[in-house]
């Protein structure tokens, strides 16, 4: 899914502007043109003026209606993404109030229209579309509400992580131990590393391999496994595990800037859940030690090449 591409929300106002400057510009077009009478004249362009600013804010109401995804249909990690930090009620009724308004701008928009065309006189013309407008501001202001809570829903959702429905490894582990780094390595990518702690702020997204047999990658923010602490992107993290976690990346870093107590502790909890691969990381700089005791008793992997293969073949 990706919702970087649903466009800004404006106001009630902001639509009407929008309206009215179409019918603005569809009237001075027609006033070029040459008319046999008067109130023909003011009839042609009136007609016209409506039409167009009442198809550009309908046509506009439609597009952010359809612009919202249909949560239903979402693969059950966004689902459960929206549903823990949208108000999916207030989404779904605005959605409906919008619809609602589109159907009342046409309303009246149509009713104006056949005034207009049945109009007797310049004034009752004129008196027929500007009550149009009344009605039509009316209706927008009724959606005011509505529009600010698919504007900070919109907000919310841009601010989701782009992960694709295909075969899918997570790469875990304490800060710093090196999981951005392995997948810029595993992926060919460039991702933000630094030597400093909670350097990834969300999910980085990378792929690795081709074809029909490309993977997805998800390297996660470092985590402390901190339980009800937990902030909204640890939750985050936690929910790919979830739906993503059937090939786990567990990172362990020997060099020991997390106790390695630690970072054992976090292993077995996850082992008790998901199949875990051991990658074990700055094996330049760690002692020899160190690094075998992850090899013999995790199974650790310390090249790349091999974890590659195992990465491929688990998921
Ligand atoms: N020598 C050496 N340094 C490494 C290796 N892997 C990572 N580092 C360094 O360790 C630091 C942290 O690396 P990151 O890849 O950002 O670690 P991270 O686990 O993603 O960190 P957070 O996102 O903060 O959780 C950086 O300075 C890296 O250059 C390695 O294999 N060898
Ligand atoms: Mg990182």
């Amino acid at each position: 899914m990706d919702f970087q591409k649903i466009p800004p929300v404006q106001t009630d106002k902001g639509y009407l502007d929008i309206a009215f400057s179409a019918g603005r510009k569809r009237a001075e077009s027609m006033r070029q043109k040459r008319f046999r009478d008067p109130v023909g004249r003011a009839k042609s362009i009136g007609i016209e003026k409506l039409k167009a600013a009442g198809g550009a804010l309908s046509g506009n109401l439609q597009k952010l209606m359809e612009q919202f995804p249909s949560f239903s249909q979402m693969p059950a990690f966004y689902q459960e993404l929206a549903r823990n930090n949208l108000e999916l009620d207030a989404v779904r009724k605005s959605l409906g109030a919008l619809k609602w308004a589109k159907g009342k701008v046409n309303f009246f928009i149509d009713d104006a229209l056949r005034k207009i065309t049945s109009g007797r006189d310049m004034r009752a013309i004129e008196a027929h579309q500007k009550e149009c407008y009344g009605r039509v501001s009316s209706v927008m202001r009724q959606v005011r509400e509505n529009l600010k809570a698919l504007d900070l829903a919109r907000r919310t959702l841009r601010s989701f992580p782009t992960i694709k429905d295909m075969r899918t490894a997570v790469i875990i582990g304490f800060p710093n131990v090196g999981k951005t780094t392995l997948l810029a390595r595993l992926s060919g990518s460039t991702p933000a590393i630094d030597s400093y702690p909670f350097t990834t702020k969300g999910l980085n997204v990378a792929y690795l391999g081709q074809g029909r047999r490309k993977i997805q990658l998800i390297d996660t923010p470092g985590t402390l496994n901190r339980g009800a602490k937990m902030n909204l992107i640890e939750r985050q993290t936690q929910l790919v595990l979830k739906h993503y976690g059937k090939a786990i990346v567990y990172v362990f870093d020997p060099t020991g800037g997390y106790p390695i107590e630690d970072q054992k502790r976090l292993y077995e909890q996850l082992r008790e859940e998901h199949g875990l691969i051991v990658y074990v990381s700055k094996t330049d700089i760690a002692p020899a030690e160190a690094t075998r005791e992850f090899v013999e008793q995790y199974s650790g992997i310390a090249d790349l090449k091999t974890l590659r293969r195992m990465i491929l073949s688990r998921v």
